[in-house]
């Protein structure tokens, strides 16, 4: 490592120490994680940065020795073996570990995967449903159930899972609160389901991960998880508070516009049905009757 050697290794490692450690501040969502479905992601990442660098490690420290072993230089004792050509001992690593490797991933990959698309906890009771439109540059949330509307912000209780019904009325777009599990797509004609839970109050960081146009950058949300009881009491003041989500509001909605926070007591019935199926949705027929049963 001759380019280093005008640079002590202390200093080397003064300059290292921030970017290593910088993953455990708080700002680093990913691994920050609030709910059980973050967790069992941030696992998997963790799981996967590790077995990696059982590969990675090892390579990277023996290109160094190799350059610095075997370059061309006075008084070097290197063997030069030209007529070397196959060892099955140096094949036997080179490629078992990791295929090996591989086979630990895709096995821990698809449990995680399969184990996401059910709610992770037992439930006691109907899950809370959160239909979720991208629009341009903007999220509208519409609780069914509760029969209100948020714009770029919604509230769910915690400690039980919420199922998001994903779509958009706009450009394709990605639905991601990284504290409380991975991204998602929304699809113009298509209902995507993502199971999430908060375990503890707070506000998570939302945001689309997907490239939507000029205003994308402002498609930000909060997610606001909160006992059930005062949720419960948001419901009920959002109801006798709120104005109503008109159609016409909707239409204003879905044009280009970048707006504040939101929140409607009311919203048109089946709006959000109706845009799936206008935009194909008749191929998502089993979806679709989850999302609105
Ligand atoms: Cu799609």
């Amino acid at each position: 490592m001759r380019f280093l050697r005008f640079l002590p290794s202390s200093k080397i490692a003064l300059v290292l120490i921030p970017f290593l450690l910088s993953g455990c501040g708080e700002q680093y969502l990913l691994f920050n994680t609030a709910g059980p479905v973050a967790k069992i992601e941030r696992n998997l990442i963790l799981t996967t940065f590790v077995l990696t660098a059982i590969v990675v490690i090892p390579v990277i420290a023996l290109m160094f020795y190799i350059i610095r072993r075997f370059r061309d230089e006075p008084n070097n004792s290197a063997p030069y073996r030209p007529e070397w050509s196959q060892s099955h001992k140096l094949e036997f690593f080179v490629w078992g570990i990791p295929v090996l490797i591989i086979c630990v991933l895709g096995i821990l990959t698809v449990r995680d995967t399969f184990r996401l698309v059910r709610p992770t906890t037992s439930m006691n009771g109907a899950p809370l449903t959160i239909q979720v439109t991208s629009l341009d540059w903007k999220w509208l949330f519409q609780y069914p159930d509760q029969k209100i509307a948020t714009v770029n912000y919604c509230e769910i209780p915690t400690n039980r899972p919420v199922r998001f019904i994903l779509t958009s009325d706009a450009p394709m777009n990605s639905f991601w609160v990284p504290q409380l599990g991975g991204q998602e797509y929304t699809m113009p004609g298509m209902a995507m389901r993502l199971w999430l839970q908060a375990d503890k109050p707070g506000n998570y960081f939302g945001s689309g991960a997907n490239f939507s146009g000029r205003e994308y950058a402002h498609m930000k949300f909060n997610v606001v998880a909160k006992p059930e009881s005062d949720f419960q009491q948001w419901i009920k003041q959002t109801k006798s508070t709120a104005p109503a989500l008109t159609m016409d509001g909707y239409k204003n909605l879905v044009q280009q516009s970048v707006v504040d926070k939101q929140t409607y007591s009311s919203f048109p019935p089946g709006v959000f049905e109706q845009n799936i199926k206008s935009e194909g949705g008749m191929y998502m027929k089993h979806e679709l009757k989850e999302a609105t049963d």
